[in-house]
């Protein structure tokens, strides 16, 4: 049975990216909500019902467990998904912060994401929860999304970009940076050159697939097929960014089935 991955659009295939690093063999079922992208400056309840639908149609594709890509989602609808389904569901919020708060040394953490992620505070609430003496300072970076599908990943516009927005946290003295949305790994050159050496940039990403991978090998639930791992792409709607993503993320050109979201 396939791993199911989803989020609200392209940005989510560099958490595939890490799955796919970590699990080689696992079949991934993948879809991105491209018709109803960004997630990020929309309300709960809309994200919520998009998710909700997400969960649905990766339930018909018989997965085994369900990735929650999109920090967006993660961060404001991670418990009405895993009450609408059985099927264990993983969000990138809670491995993203237990790797926070193991690279931070002077207990100063940033956090950037959209707006929608900043808004929940669910990163704020759960690095607390984990460790009261580390202060957390957040901030939103919405225009990194389209940058990054730009493919202005590196250049002068992203560079002053990422000056602007991250001006505030670094006077803050954070030691740490969480990349709290799907896109900001594609940028990760031009923030680590902003923010310099004496700041660690955490993907959540990649402790996240480290947590499905120990989870499905617990119940003895990985794939024993030696052979690469099957790989199904399914959109919402059709995108350049598609492509351009896939070749950008996972070094590779696949096709992309589009499906009406709203049936499920
Ligand atoms: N996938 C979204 C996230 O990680 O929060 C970013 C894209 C968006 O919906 N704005």
């Amino acid at each position: 049975r396939p791993i199911g991955v989803f989020d609200s659009g392209v940005g989510g295939l560099t958490v595939v990216k890490q799955v796919m690093k970590v699990m080689p063999h696992e079949n991934i079922v993948y879809f991105g909500d491209t018709a109803r992208v960004p997630y990020g400056s929309k309300s709960k309840e809309a994200v919520t019902k998009f998710s909700l639908q997400n969960v649905r149609f990766l339930k018909t594709k018989d997965v085994k467990a369900i990735i929650v890509a999109c920090n967006t989602a993660s961060s404001n609808s991670l418990d009405a998904m895993r009450q609408a389904t059985d099927i264990p569901v993983f969000g990138v919020v809670v491995p993203g912060v237990e790797a926070a708060v193991k690279a931070t040394k002077n207990k100063k953490v940033g956090i950037i994401g959209t707006a929608a992620t900043v808004r929940s505070g669910a990163y704020e609430t759960m690095i607390r929860d984990a460790n009261p003496e580390i202060q957390v300072f957040s901030r939103a970076c919405p225009l990194f999304v389209p940058l990054a599908e730009e493919g202005w990943t590196d250049n002068e516009v992203s560079r002053l970009t990422a000056q602007s927005y991250l001006a505030e946290l670094l006077a803050k003295g954070i030691d740490s940076l969480v990349l709290g949305c799907t896109h900001y790994p594609l940028l990760k050159r031009c923030i680590g050159t902003t923010v310099g050496d004496s700041v660690k940039l955490v993907d959540p990403a990649k402790a996240t697939a480290r947590q499905v991978m120990d989870f499905l090998a617990a119940r003895g639930q990985l794939n024993e097929n030696e052979s690469e791992g099957e790989r199904r792409f399914y959109l919402s709607d059709t995108t350049d960014m598609f492509g351009f993503l896939c070749q950008k993320a996972l070094k590779k050109r696949y096709e992309a089935e589009i499906i009406d979201i709203e049936k499920y």
